[in-house]
């Protein structure tokens, strides 16, 4: 791995840290290019009381100076407003774990005494951290061209209908949205959705798009089952809270079609390679073909709700309903920015692989070496050969 990156922090603690290793020297940086991440991430209909207490930004204590990274890791914190009315204060015992969330299992790995350990680290306010990070990957992989966006495709039952409307204008139109959603029919009754939900006490997940433009071909590998790009990608998006699958281009469809009707035929458009359809969703044997990467994510409705559910108090050993304090209704809208973040940080490790470097000056030349899928860029030998003697 090129790229590290680590979270640290707890919901209500002081802050929330990240620590970024390996963007290489000589890329400018300033807060302000994650903070307008930061704040995506805390806009969307359906969020919970939490954001408008907080007001994310960031502060960069580590690998940047006089506006550029150094090439050392890089040191990221926000802090949590909210923590002031939780320091020294104390807390109800928590003791009804809630299905679907961490603090069943967390209280069995780690033997907590009070579920809200697990709460407090399993919580989303994690992603805070992701986004920062993964606003710088972004940032650095625009160096090249390479644009990741994403959009909300459905919410609950509403599912949108944007197939003819170019990648771009899709990132555009669900910025403009409160749901992310790209079309606007479609995002009135997701919003409608979201407010039977509000008034029902419950929550509501989704499938969100996230798409990379203008990748070079050649990041990942088929060579080692570790260094497929998909099953970063893949890896990446399943980390993020509440997301629960995950499909690169049109894996599922195509488990419904036959060979010849599931893949994407190659032909010659002057010298270059050319494709009529992207339904692997820009990899193929592991590697990016130059398609556009396009992921779907799955997210469940997220496990603390308003309305109780059954389960049982650990201290009472009996049944019981779970307690609620705060959280979001429908974080769908809110989690483009997530998983943009994950797909970014894999696409820049994943670049950084293939072309190295510590510095940008370095990189760029390289970049512009890549092979093409071009005729000129593929000679053949076309003669026979001894197999493996
Ligand atoms: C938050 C995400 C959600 C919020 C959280 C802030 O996290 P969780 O996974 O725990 O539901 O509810 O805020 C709170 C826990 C709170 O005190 O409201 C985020 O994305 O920042």
């Amino acid at each position: 791995m090129s790229l590290r990156f680590l979270t640290a922090g707890e919901s209500h603690g002081p802050s929330l840290t990240a620590i970024l290793d390996g963007i290489p020297a000589g890329l400018p940086l300033i807060p302000d290019i994650i903070n307008k991440d930061l704040a995506r991430r805390q806009q969307g209909y359906g969020s919970g009381g939490r954001m408008k207490i907080e007001k994310d930004t960031v502060q960069i204590t580590g690998g940047v100076m006089a506006g550029e990274t150094t090439g050392a890791p890089i040191a990221l914190i926000v802090q949590n407003d909210d923590h002031v009315k939780w320091k020294g204060k104390e807390v109800e015992p928590m003791t009804a774990p809630r299905p679907g969330h961490a603090d069943l299992t967390g209280a069995v790995k780690y033997g907590y005494k009070d579920l809200r350990p697990a709460l407090e680290r399993a919580s989303a306010r994690e992603t805070t951290m992701r986004v920062a990070a993964g606003a710088v990957c972004k940032h650095f992989l625009n160096q090249f061209g390479i644009v990741v966006g994403g959009y909300v495709a459905s919410i609950g039952e509403v599912t949108a209908n944007f197939n003819d409307v170019p990648y771009e204008e899709r990132f555009q139109r669900a910025e403009e949205s409160d749901v992310r959603c790209p079309d606007p029919k479609s995002a009135q009754l997701m919003r409608d959705e979201i407010e039977k939900i509000i008034h029902g006490k419950n929550t509501l997940g989704g499938i969100l798009e996230i798409i990379a433009l203008n990748l070079p071909v050649g990041l990942g590998s088929f060579v080692q089952w570790d260094r497929r790009l998909e099953a970063k990608l893949a890896h990446a998006i399943m980390s993020v809270q509440a997301i629960k699958g995950v499909e690169v281009g049109d894996a599922f469809e195509n488990a419904r079609r036959i060979g010849t009707q599931a893949h994407d035929s190659i032909n010659l458009q002057h010298d270059n390679l050319q494709r009529a359809t992207n339904r692997a969703g820009g990899t193929e044997g592991g590697v990016s073909n130059g398609q556009p990467i396009i992921i779907r994510a799955a997210m469940k409705p997220i496990a603390t709700t308003l309305l109780p559910q059954p389960t049982v108090d650990l201290a009472l050993k009996a049944d019981a309903s779970t307690k609620y304090e705060r959280s979001d209704f429908c974080p769908v809208p809110r989690a483009v920015p997530i998983l943009e973040a994950m797909v970014a940080f894999v696409l820049a490790d994943a670049l950084l692989e293939k072309i190295g470097g510590d510095s940008l000056n370095e990189m760029k030349p390289r970049f512009e070496m890549l092979r093409k899928a071009t005729l000129d860029d593929l000679p053949m030998d076309n003669i026979p050969h001894i197999f493996w003697e």
